[in-house]
């Protein structure tokens, strides 16, 4: 076999007579045009409304390669093209040779008559996606609804194409184009691997592994087919037909170490190397694991819901992921690296790919499987109804049969999910009375319910096929039913509810609720002019594309906070209400664990400045939200449950580990300008993966005021150890004393210390890639705190960029 990459430099013109100026592959046109000077950066200020004109042009992109023998002569050789978005015929040497209409899809084209030995030439011409979703769009049938975002391109509901390239409520609208995976040729006389499915099939302590293995084969043939993996080796004769095929070849591995999510164990991981003698191999990685979603009925209407992996009924912590770049040309994987890093170090075991985007890269998986973070793997079709003739149902049966095969043996994979949010829609009339709505049932069933489900049920038995997020399942009618299956939560945010109505709500897996915040000063000031930092400065709103946004924040923030008056102020403290939003959230639904078992955040991720529900900022930077949640995600939580009609608060131990455990929690009284008020020691044990209330507290004393103390629990069990306060007025009424935050920086450590309580001492260190260890910690009068800084800081760097802020400073 031979292979020969396409990717590198080509050129790319407008349609039919621009100029020709450099492209690169992979990647895609928005970024070749800012490189080449052509454009101007699409994210600064509001450049974007400038440049709709780029996804309505048609493209081309060329280049020429020199090939040999070696290749030409081979039986058969095929173009490979991981990711051509969207639209796009392909010519070598002047001859079409294939056309793509599906980003999301694999394309492999026989090219073996078209190649000559010496220079070739290939060109990918790209039809303008925007005008293409419309022509689609005109010539169905009926109106197919779609939500709506404040800058949008129309009808994307008719384009396989990343959803939010025609614009969302965190999301520029650039409809790009681009051969934004790799291209290659392959030439070979014999069978070519073109997948394997590892299928685990776990017994005791062995698991049986099957490899299903696609080959393309030019001729009919007898081959020796070997599947080896942990020092186990089966070898097996089989008939190969000419054309495109599978097979299976089992293995048994004797109590194999075992893959976990991370905080349950370690995530070993081996090659699986399936050979065919004489003409290809190919090796997989394979954590063994034997993972399923429980779904047990226990009550009316009611229905567990969670991931069990290697027998452990595991709680998902963790976020939803977006695309990492509204231009994904030129994106690094330093970029994943930080980011997933970032999900780790935090705590959480899960990301959810949502539908509006892409199936990620195999480096994103690979990571995951390496970091131990479970994937709920979105179909790419988010808040929208679809098509569904057979043209269309036939194209996605395509792109997911060529997704589940591309990914199915990564061990991070949990389930393979349908859509985002479009059951919700279509049940509760997000669209409007519409008389057809028989019809887009029905279209929704033939998709979500029947086309998809047929599709993963034949390519991938090991997963469980969930219908839609949020859904109760197949058939069930309330996606939203919080006793069953899986919700989104947003009453808090889109129905601006305060937070304690987080508390009200007791459901069975959270995957999506959210809050927003601003990103750092140092991030929007890369995209808007000094001048224009404001939130309701017109540059300003371009980058917060939720139309209720800013009123939202404010609203909240005069709940809890002292309205502030600086910019710095206003970022700061949007960041902490978004950080003490999730917070109340996720330590409700943590304490409520078994019966509730998954809260996955919207938003991890960012693809370009811009006022969002991330815990992570364009560029990386940690928001409140993301060292909260390292907090709150912790393995052994302790926790308050503050509930606004009881005078006493609770106070909860919430147990991830899959051992007992034993220690105690302190609970100090602290008076904010030094003296601690009340202690109390509360010996504390828990079974395996408990949740448990461990004491009633009455924190009011007799003339104290409850503006002038905190509550806080240390805990300390075994290994592990916590922190919690409470407080028994808003922020905002707090009489907090006039701190002085002690700041001592050596090398990367920085040690504070406060002579009064200092609340959300802040570290920021503006120049430097990076973050700290903990921030946003209150300090106790005389308490000194260590923290590090991982990042590129060398020798002084730390100590002359460093700033720190409390909650005080906003008075
Ligand atoms: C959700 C998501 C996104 C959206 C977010 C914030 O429900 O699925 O579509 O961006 O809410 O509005």
């Amino acid at each position: 076999m031979k292979t020969h990459s396409l990717n590198g430099s080509w050129q790319c013109r407008q349609r039919p007579h621009g100029d020709w100026f450099e492209g690169t592959v992979p990647g895609g046109v928005y970024t070749d045009l800012v490189a080449a000077g052509e454009i101007p950066d699409p994210y600064d200020e509001d450049n974007e409304l400038d440049l709709q004109w780029v996804g309505k042009t048609d493209w081309e992109y060329r280049r020429e390669f020199e090939i040999d023998e070696t290749l030409v002569e081979q039986d058969r050789v095929t173009l490979r093209c991981e990711g051509v978005d969207t639209v796009a015929t392909i010519c070598i040497n002047e001859t079409d040779i294939g056309e793509t209409s599906n980003m999301h899809r694999i394309y492999e084209f026989d090219v073996t008559d078209a190649l000559e030995i010496g220079t070739n030439e290939i060109s990918v011409v790209f039809d303008s996606p925007v005008e293409y979703a419309i022509e689609q769009r005109d010539a169905y049938s009926h109106e197919v609804p779609v939500t709506q975002y404040p800058v949008e391109q129309p009808a994307r509901n008719f384009i396989r194409k990343a959803q939010c390239h025609y614009g969302w409520d965190w999301g520029p609208c650039l409809p790009t184009v681009g051969i934004y995976r790799d291209i290659e040729l392959i030439g070979h006389a014999e069978p070519r691997i073109t997948y394997v499915k590892p299928q685990q099939d776990h017994d005791g302590n062995g698991v049986e592994l099957t490899a299903v293995v696609g080959v393309d084969s030019p001729t009919n043939g007898e081959y020796a087919v070997t599947v080896s993996i942990a020092g186990s080796e089966t070898t097996e004769r089989r008939e190969i037909a000419a054309g495109e095929s599978e097979l299976a070849v089992s293995v048994t591995v004797d109590d194999p170490e075992r893959w976990w999510p991370r905080g349950y164990g370690d995530q070993p991981l081996y090659d699986c190397t399936v050979a065919i003698d004489g003409a290809d191999s190919a090796t997989t990685r394979v954590g063994f694991r034997d993972i399923s979603v429980v779904r047990e009925v226990d009550g009316e209407n009611a229905e567990s819901f969670s991931f069990e992996v290697n027998g452990v009924a595991v709680f998902a912590k963790g976020a939803n992921w977006i695309p990492i770049d509204a231009m994904y040309g030129g994106v690094s994987t330093d970029r994943y690296d930080q980011l997933l890093e970032s999900a780790a170090e935090a705590n959480m075991n899960t990301i959810r790919i949502w539908g509006g985007g892409y199936y990620e890269n195999d480096y994103f998986y690979e990571r995951c499987d390496e970091l131990g973070l479970l994937v709920w793997q979105d179909f790419m079709f988010a808040c929208s109804l679809y098509p569904a003739d057979d043209t269309f149902v036939e194209n996605v049966t395509g792109e997911v049969r060529d997704q589940v095969r591309r990914l199915a043996s990564h061990p991070s994979i949990a389930l393979w999910c349908g859509n985002n949010e479009n059951e919700w829609g279509l049940e509760h009339g997000w669209y409007g009375d519409r008389t057809d709505s028989e019809v887009l049932f029905d279209e929704y069933d033939r998709l979500f319910e029947s086309a998809l489900a047929d599709v993963v049920a034949e390519e991938d038995p090991t997963r469980r096929y969930w219908p839609s997020s949020p859904s109760s399942g197949i058939e069930a009618t309330d996606p939203q039913n919080p006793a069953k299956g899986d919700i989104h939560y947003w009453d808090v945010w889109h129905g601006g509810k305060p937070f304690a109505d987080y508390l009200t709500v007791e459901p069975r897996f959270v995957s999506e609720f959210g809050y927003q915040s601003f990103p750092s000063i140092e991030l929007l000031e890369t995209v808007v002019p000094e001048e224009s930092l404001n939130p309701t400065d017109p540059l300003m709103e371009h980058h917060q594309r939720h139309p209720d946004g800013n009123g939202l924040i404010l609203a909240r923030m005069a709940d809890h906070f002292r309205i502030p008056f600086d910019f710095a102020d206003f970022v700061y403290l949007s960041q902490l209400q978004q950080g003490f939003a999730i917070k109340t959230a996720v330590e409700h639904w943590r304490r409520l664990k078994p019966y509730s078992m998954g809260a996955i955040f919207w938003q991890l991720n960012d693809l370009w400045p811009v006022a969002s529900w991330s815990s992570i900022e364009y560029g990386g930077g940690w928001k409140a939200l993301q060292y909260m949640a390292k907090r709150f995600f912790e393995d052994v939580l302790v926790s308050f449950h503050d509930d606004p009609d009881e005078e006493s608060l609770e106070l909860w131990v919430t147990s991830d580990v899959t051992d007992s455990i034993e220690g105690t929690v302190e609970l100090d009284a602290i008076a904010f300008d030094g003296g601690v008020l009340a202690s109390r020691s509360i010996d504390v044990t828990l079974d395996e993966l408990e949740s448990k209330r461990v004491a009633t507290v009455s924190p009011a004393f007799a003339d104290v005021p409850t503006e002038s103390y905190l509550l806080r629990a240390t805990l300390s069990a075994d290994d592990y150890t916590g922190r919690n306060t409470a407080f028994f007025e808003p922020f905002k009424h707090l009489d907090l004393p006039g701190a002085d935050v002690d700041v001592t920086v050596e090398g990367d450590t920085v040690t504070l210390e406060s002579d009064d309580a200092a609340l959300f001492v802040a570290l920021s260190a503006p120049a430097l890639a990076g973050h700290f260890s903990d921030n946003y910690v209150h300090l106790t009068p005389g308490e000194t705190r260590t923290v590090s800084f991982t990042g590129e800081a060398d020798g002084d760097e730390l100590a002359s960029t460093l700033g720190v802020t409390h909650l005080e400073d906003t008075y």
